[in-house]
């Protein structure tokens, strides 16, 4: 608790350095906005990874590697569903914005599940 106090009270006093993190414009490179980037990859058939955690209201991509279309769609209820996504291209969907565990499917190929955690 003091610790924090001091540090709030450093920042309050601020010695003008203007210069914040901000990094300069040259970062073309794959620089990440915010975090890591919630990613689902098709692979062979198979949903990578097959549990994900994400948080609520995240999105999510998918990137489909096969060859035939396939679906990420929730097992319960319409908590989210990308509909076909055809081989070789990607979908995005949002996570659902509550909490828990959500099992999920291709619709195509109903054998293949995964499960997306949001907390
Ligand atoms: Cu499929």
């Amino acid at each position: 608790m003091c610790a924090l106090l001091a540090l709030v009270a450093c920042t309050g006093n601020g010695n003008g350095n203007g210069a914040n993190t901000t990094p300069g414009p040259t970062s073309t490179s794959s620089a990440t906005p915010q975090g890591t980037e919630a990613r689902i990859t098709i692979k062979g058939f198979n949903f990578m990874p097959a549990d994900l955690k994400v948080r609520p209201g995240e999105k999510i991509t998918v990137s489909n590697f096969d060859s035939a279309p396939h679906t990420v769609t929730a097992k319960e209820g319409s908590a989210f569903d990308t509909g076909n996504i055809e081989g070789g291209q990607s979908a995005t969907f949002t996570a659902p914005s509550k909490p828990g565990s959500y099992p999920f499917f291709c619709s195509l190929h109903p054998r293949m599940t995964a499960t997306l955690t949001v907390g």
